[in-house]
């Protein structure tokens, strides 16, 4: 059983008094209560932070604030894929799908959701398994890709029914055309559409190495994207797949209102990031 306390202990050990969480949780008591975070979980957190991912996930649904999570799977479709001998190809940072890599791809993809769900479930916590009938989806270019496809419409309704009922939506990263075609969404990309369409109030990106690392390997903070991003964007040391995602994320906040935040940081850290106002991670802002 996930114990509120714990994590309530290590908030305060960041904190010294309940002065700043009694503000926070002030502050989020007024944001809509169906949209207030989309949480990203990568497939490495998934894989190699399950325990600390379920207890912090637990934790804000025990102060009310259920979050969305929507999760990828890619170094377990890795392993699957090797363990079955089928060679990986990218393609522009995608994975190319055949028909073979999308049965694994939705095997896989079930599995780490039914995972998450049944560790959820037993700490106590209510959460929904979302498999389908979230993300329509076309194929972005079937000639080099295969069945990768971009997201074209959002659809909620499975969503709201989950955080309506006070239940944890679970969703996975698979799209599905209007012809019933299933395919392979990159999980950030699917992740960015679901925040388009709901407009949280925070987003969290949950990732192995808990924010956004500088040339010596240390977490930088916070980003202003207005007056940073360009001089990031300049830096040799980022290297290609957080460039890519710094991108995204650019993009991504510029759609936004401007009180939008995002934070990249590790799952038992991810309480310190909300409720205390020295944080953990990276906080991207505007
Ligand atoms: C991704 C989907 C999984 C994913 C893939 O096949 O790896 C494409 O590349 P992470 O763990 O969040 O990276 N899809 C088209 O994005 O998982």
């Amino acid at each position: 059983m996930t114990d509120i306390r714990t994590t309530i202990a290590r908030l305060l050990s960041n904190m010294g008094s309940t002065r700043e969480i009694q503000l926070y949780l002030r502050r989020f008591s007024q944001v809509d209560a169906s949209r207030f975070a989309v949480v990203k979980v990568g497939g490495a957190v998934l894989r190699d932070d399950r325990e600390a991912l379920v207890s912090s996930l637990a934790f804000l649904q025990q102060v009310g604030l259920t979050p969305i999570v929507v999760h990828g799977a890619g170094p377990q479709l890795d392993e699957e894929m090797a363990a079955a001998g089928i060679e990986k190809e990218v393609v522009d940072g995608l994975r190319y799908t055949s028909p073979e890599v999308l049965r694994v791809v939705r095997r896989v993809s079930q599995r780490a959701n039914l995972e998450l769900v049944e560790a959820l479930q037993s700490s106590d916590v209510r959460a929904t398994s979302i498999l389908s009938g979230i993300f329509e989806a076309e194929p972005l270019d079937p000639e080099r890709l295969g069945l990768v496809g971009h997201v074209t419409r959002v659809d909620t309704a499975g969503i709201q029914a989950a955080i309506g009922a006070g239940s944890i939506p679970v969703i996975a990263s698979l799209g599905e055309t209007a012809g019933g075609q299933i395919l392979n969404v990159n999980a950030d990309w699917s992740a960015n559409e679901l925040v388009k369409e709901l407009q949280p109030y925070k987003i969290i990106f949950l990732t192995g190495t808990g924010g956004l690392l500088d040339a010596d390997g240390r977490i930088i903070e916070s980003i202003s994207l207005s007056t940073q991003y360009a001089e990031l964007m300049r830096q040799p040391w980022l290297h290609s797949g957080m460039r890519v995602k710094m991108e995204q994320i650019h993009d991504l906040l510029m759609d936004l209102p401007p009180t939008t935040s995002l934070s990249i940081t590790r799952p038992d850290e991810m309480a310190k990031e909300l409720f205390t106002h020295r944080g953990s991670g990276t906080l991207v802002r505007r």
